[in-house]
Parts: structure tokens; sequence; C-alpha cells
């Protein structure tokens, strides 16, 4: 095997952000831009000769170029078995699992999530790590100071490999396996899950519709829901991976994911409806007329988990990302269990998951997991929940309800400023943290701040500190405003203001989101200036 080096240059903004590195595909079609990012991952990696790598993506517009230079790349870092999904398709838990199964030295994962696809829209990479996870802070710290002194990048003379069929391929002396992307996962999901009580379940006239938004999650949901439990054809909709997602978002909140949310708030509705997102791990929940905030779903999954074969010994701990309602505080209290609170970002779990100190994780961008992958898991979720629903045999409201009348409810929304300009966003949060030592008995209407700060991590396993994670607001009675910069965002600034209020059981907790949390709506401008800084009056996008 001739290794050819290929002279190159830094581009200087190849910088990770929360998930990978994400940037227009114009920007990523430039000469020599993936392969930069590639082999300064390699670089930066150690036992990579006669290792195992996982490649594939979420089948977005320049996949396919991408996973073949992923191959060639690989192959001449010395890797000498690459598994790629067939038709390059993976999840992102899919990725995960493969890495963990055949001990990998780690995968990429070519996907910029629930960014827009397509030759407008956005291309991403990813890097997990051995324990299937995504590369922690300083992996990902260290492949951008590779990026900024890379002068070469490696790669084998091959031909382009045929990635529709499943085969195994003998190459330069590594072995490429085309694999097949749904298996190994769906076999993963059988192990965790009671499938018998949810196809008994699916045959007494258990309905649902499930919108794969036409990313990766639809070969595994068709062969999971409909072939495996018994799910009528039609389940799945926009079930096949398209390059531009059909020309949407493929985020799971409710203005993206519209359809199946009028569907579930409308007469026809089935018993339960799901989406998920670009690569596969984030989940949406609605039940018939009633949404299911993702901070819930965290709280409400941890609540009945034991019900799952999977999680029947009980759960270890819970984590959840800082800006994560308290809804899963309370369970885990109720459980006698630990509860952690991560910086935004699926790596931040990592630790906790391996030393075995948390059982389920979960975020607010309606991303939740466990143990059984190292990333957030779409499906998952969603199966976690048709077998809770099948063993306690009880709507997806009444759940709710009954979840709130023994923990008491987190209203809670997240509002989104998009497309800001970069200075006026970052004027914003400086202002802001530099007020924060004054706003402690500050009233904003009805409400008086009790606590401010700059949230500050330290990781309980290595000892890492992450700081500046985001600006907490704690005010008397429990409720809190956060606000933190997108660090997945490929156009300006978004502003994420993530609004809290608590009601105990015996408190209000059939209200409305929106009126229970009116004041805090009101005080958020107050304490930040949102309008005087950058001149908006309402957000982009409230989920
Ligand atoms: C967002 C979410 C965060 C999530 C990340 C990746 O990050 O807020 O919770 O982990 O996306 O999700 P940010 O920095 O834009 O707020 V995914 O499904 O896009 O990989
Ligand atoms: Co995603």
């Amino acid at each position: 095997m001739t290794i050819k080096t290929v002279p190159s240059a830094p581009f200087g903004d190849q910088e990770p952000g929360t998930s990978g590195l994400r940037k227009k595909v114009q920007v990523f079609q430039q000469p020599n831009y993936a392969e930069n990012f590639i082999q300064s991952i390699f670089d930066v990696t150690d036992d990579k000769a006669n290792g195992t790598i996982v490649i594939g993506g979420d089948g977005r517009y320049h996949n396919r170029i991408v996973i073949q230079q992923a191959i060639r790349i690989s192959i001449a870092n010395g890797f000498r078995r690459i598994l790629v999904g067939q038709g390059g398709i993976l999840s992102t838990p899919a990725v995960s699992h493969l890495i963990r199964k055949n001990k990998a030295v780690g995968g990429l994962i070519l996907s910029a999530s629930h960014n827009p696809g397509g030759p407008d829209g956005d291309f991403g990479i990813k890097y997990n790590i051995s324990n299937g996870g995504p590369a922690p802070e300083k992996v990902t710290e260290a492949i951008y100071a590779r990026t900024k002194t890379i002068d070469r990048w490696l790669t084998v003379e091959t031909i382009d490999i045929d990635l529709d069929r499943q085969s195994e391929i003998s190459l330069a002396g590594a072995s490429v396996q085309i694999v097949d992307p749904v298996a190994d996962y769906a076999a993963l999901m059988e192990t965790l899950f009671d499938f018998d009580a949810i196809r008994t379940a699916v045959n007494s006239g258990f309905t649902m519709a499930f919108d794969a938004m036409h990313a990766v999650t639809g070969p595994y949901a068709t062969e999971i829901l409909e072939n495996r439990l018994g799910f009528p054809p039609g389940t799945v909709r926009n079930g096949i991976p398209l390059e531009n997602f059909g020309h949407q978002h493929p985020d799971p909140n409710l203005v993206n994911a519209r359809e199946l949310h009028d569907l579930m708030m409308g007469p026809q509705a089935p018993d339960i409806g799901a989406a998920s997102d670009g690569d596969g791990d984030r989940n949406l929940i609605i039940g018939k007329g009633c949404f299911i905030a993702p901070s819930d779903s965290l709280a409400m999954l941890a609540a009945n988990a034991h019900l799952a074969p999977g999680y029947a010994a009980g759960l270890k701990g819970i984590a959840r990302s800082m800006p994560t309602s308290a809804a899963a505080d309370h369970v885990a209290e109720a459980l006698n269990i630990p509860c952690f609170e991560t910086p935004t970002g699926w790596k931040f779990f990592g630790n906790l998951l391996d030393a075995d100190m948390v059982t389920i994780c979960g975020e607010e961008s309606a991303g939740t997991g466990s143990n059984h992958v190292r990333e957030k898991d779409g499906l998952w979720a969603v199966l976690l929940w048709l077998n809770i629903l099948a063993i306690r045999k009880v709507s997806v409201e009444s759940l709710a309800q009954d979840h709130w009348t023994r923990f008491g409810r987190n209203y809670y929304v997240r509002h989104d400023y998009e497309a800001i300009e970069p200075a006026r966003a970052e004027a914003l949060m400086a202002e802001l943290d530099g007020s924060l030592g004054s706003l402690p008995g500050t009233k904003f209407g009805p409400l008086t701040v009790e606590a401010a700060d700059n949230f500050s991590y330290v990781d309980p396993v290595d000892g890492m500190v992450s700081d500046n994670q985001g600006i907490r607001i704690l005010f008397a009675g429990g409720s809190r405003i956060v606000f933190r910069l997108s660090g997945t965002g490929t156009k300006g600034a978004t502003l994420r203001v993530y609004l809290e209020r608590y009601e105990p059981a015996e408190g209000e907790i059939i209200g409305q989101t929106s009126e229970m949390l009116a004041d805090l709506i009101a005080a958020a401008d107050d304490c930040a200036g949102i309008e005087r800084h950058i001149g908006r009056t309402a957000p982009d996008v409230v989920t």
C-alpha cells in the first residue's frame, strides 16, 4: 500500500461546537476542508494502528462524498477495519452502539444533526471516542489546535467503494465492511424493552404516528415499529432518508413537526405521536391533545423506567443538562438516587455513564438516552414510552397528569432568537455577566432575584472544569431564567432563553404554559435587555 501525503494549509475556523464541526455545505466542499478536519482528528487519536473505525452519516447532501474521503484517510492513517453503514447511513446512536460492540477506536458521524440539509444547507462531522460517546472537550480542543497547524493529510489511491451493497472488501491492506445499519441497533433495542407487551398493545388497537422527517431514523423506525412491533404500514411517515430532508428542517419540535403536531391535536389523533431529528438522536413525544415537554419526558421516563426489562433493577442516578428543567430532580429525590447537572451537550454525560453513576440522561432540546449507548437516542426514548404505556395501560395525557400530581410540575419553555449579529449577542451576554453581582434582591414585576451566576461545571469523575456554560437567574420560589448562546448554528448567533417555573403537586398543575410563564417572559427582556441589544421583541422559535 502506498500512502500519499497531500500538502494542505489550516483553515482557522474548524472549532467544534456543542456537537461536532458544523458549516454550510459550500464550506465543506472546499478542497482539503473535510480532509483537514478528519486528519486532525486522527493526528490526535492514539491506537489507530490496526484499529477499527466506524463511519456513517445521516444521509444528507455531501454525505457520500465525505464517506469516500473518510474511508481513504482512515486506511492511510493505519486503521485496519472500517465499518461503514450501507448507503452511508448510520444514526448517531447506531454509531455509538457499533463502536462499543466492535471495540472500535472511534467513529465519524457525518451529520449536522437538526440543522437543515441540501446544497444550501449544513454539513457536519462529529467524532466519537472508544466509549461510543462524543469526544470530550479535552479531545475537541486538541483537534481544534491541530487544525490550526495542519500542513498535510494522508490518503491512499483506491477506487470509490460501492456503499449500497453489504460486503467486505479488502482495500490497501484494510478490510472495509459495508454493514446493515439497522440490525445491531434493533437487536440491542430488543434486549432493553418488552417487545411482547408492546405487540400485545398494538394488537389491541394501540395506534401511533412516527415522523422520521425524511432523515436517518426512517429505516430504523420502519424495521422496529412496523416490522417487529406490528404497527401497520404507514405508521412511519417520511421514512426514506432524503439528501435535502424534503426541504424541511429535521428538528423535531412543534414548529418543524407541525403536521404531526396538528394531527395529534385533532380528532384523528392516534394514541401517541413521535418524531426524530436528522441524525436520530432526538425525540419528540406528543399524546392525544397533549404535548410532552422534553424535560418532562425525561422525568416521566425516569420515574417509570423500571417497567422496561433493561431497567428493571432501577436507576443508579439521573443527569440532565443545566438548562433542562428540574422535573427530573424531583424524581431522583423520590427514588433516593443522585441527580447531576451538566453543561449543554451529550459529551458531558460520558464520564458519569462510564463510571456507572447515572443510568438515564436528558436535555431540554429533546434528547434522552441511557447507559445502553453513549449518545442520546431518539427511537430508544420512543420505545421506552411505548413499553411504559403498554404496561401501565394509560394514555400519555393521564400518565403526565398522574406524574404532576405526584411530583409537581415544572412549566417550561425555550425562546430562540436566531441569526443575530454575533457582536450584539456577545454584548448582551457580556452585559448580563457583568450585572450578576448586583442582580440578587432586584425585583422584576412580582419576581425577586435570589441568586445569579455564570454556570461552571466540575466533572465529578475527572475534575475537568468547564466555565461560562450559561447564565442562570434564580428567583425566590424556584423559578428560573437561563441565557446562553447556541454552539450548533451556522448563521450568525442564536440566543437561547430558557424559562422555568415550579408548581408543587398541590398547586396549579393543569395550566397553560404561556400563561404560567408570562411574568418570567416579561422579566427575561428586563434582565437582559433583549430588545435593546438585538432589536427583537419576540423570539423566532418557541419550543
Ligand atoms: C443544541 C442543544 C443541545 C444539544 C445540541 C446537539 O446545542 O441545545 O442540548 O446537545 O444541540 O444536538 P446548542 O449549543 O445549539 O444549544 V444535535 O441533535 O443537533 O446533535
Ligand atoms: Co441530533
